[in-house]
């Protein structure tokens, strides 16, 4: 992390600092001050995006908290997080904060020179055996609901929880209308359109090409051959590996599935949005687990309609000519 025996921190805060080049040299407590003034710079430089997000389906600079959520299962996940898990959280942590602050003032050596000599406390441990149990139970009941509802390939019938977790579901999402078949490969991914028997492969897109693209997709996520599906359609994904374990993961959609050779997983969303969302290999695969990116495409029915009837015609690159330019596509 260091470039020239200086840290990737001190550049990094060089390049906000508002000092001239020449005097970046100074010493003494001047240029202390100036430094942790540029280090006040940058932070603010860093987090500022957060209050402008960049896009949704994708990660922004100095987010905090998860993706937006396109689907009912990203919904549900959102809220079991946000709602439950969050609070659960914090309360333990403060209550153990001041656990430790009573026994701190209490019970140092000063405020309590001659300590009680009993080690049992019946109740006491009674209570911090129960009460871990009692919340991880209610934790676990939404917690296999949700997971229920992932794990449960729409039939039409079914209502999915959605962001009510503690009903017994209450969103309608029709039967799947299309089956992808995944395939990660070191180090891409194959997307196989089932009933269509039509197949391309999905690799990183060379930095050239990004960068000539507008609007310029965002580094290491952008892909070649986006994955594309219709909006509003539920889409089954079946998902396996040709030689390592993988593992197949959109944010947005709140999915992720492991890829394993000789298995065949599912999972399913339904995107409400158009726009493209990106994902990333989930399972260390190897020395280019990094650089196998996933990107959806969700477009109109008409558009997929269009974009399937041209790739069983001809080619990938045919499909991909009818669609219209990422610049666009509705807010992705
Ligand atoms: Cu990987």
């Amino acid at each position: 992390m260091s470039r020239g025996g200086v840290s990737y921190a001190a550049q990094f805060a060089l390049n906000f600092s508002p000092l001239k080049p020449d005097e970046r040299d100074l010493k003494g407590v001047f240029v202390a001050g100036k430094f942790l003034r540029s280090i006040g710079v940058a932070l603010s430089a860093a987090f500022a995006p957060t209050l402008a997000r960049a896009a949704e389906g994708q990660p922004s600079p100095g987010e905090i908290g998860m993706q937006d959520s396109v689907t009912p299962i990203a919904d549900s996940i959102h809220v079991f997080h946000n709602g439950i898990l969050l609070w659960t959280a914090v309360l333990i942590s403060l209550l153990v904060l001041a656990l430790l602050i009573v026994v701190i003032v209490r019970f140092n050596a000063r405020s309590n020179p001659t300590p009680a000599k009993f080690s049992h406390n019946t109740l006491v441990e009674v209570i911090w055996t129960a009460l871990p149990v009692i919340i991880l139970v209610v934790i676990a009941i939404p917690s296999f609901a949700v997971l229920t509802d992932q794990m449960t390939m729409p039939d039409g019938q079914r209502k999915y929880l959605g962001s009510n977790i503690f009903s017994f579901g209450s969103v309608d999402v029709p039967a799947p209308a299309v089956t992808v078949k995944v395939t990660g490969s070191q180090w891409y991914w194959t997307y196989e359109y089932v009933d269509q028997q039509k197949s391309f492969d999905s690799t990183l897109l060379d930095e050239a090409t990004r960068l000539a693209q507008t609007p310029v997709q965002p580094r290491l996520l952008a892909v070649d051959n986006m994955l594309v599906v219709p909006v509003n359609a539920t889409v089954r994904v079946q998902v396996t590996a040709a030689d390592v374990i993988h593992a197949f993961a959109v944010p947005s959609f709140g999915i992720i599935t492991d890829a394993v050779p000789g298995r065949l997983n599912e999972t399913w969303f339904n995107s409400r949005k158009e726009g493209v969302f990106y994902g990333q290999c989930r399972e260390l695969c190897g020395k280019d687990h990094a650089f196998m990116p996933i990107a959806v495409r969700v477009v109109s029915a008409e558009a997929y309609a269009a974009w399937m009837a041209a790739f069983q015609a001809g080619s990938i690159a045919d499909a991909n000519a009818t669609l219209p330019p990422l610049s666009a596509a509705p807010a992705a």
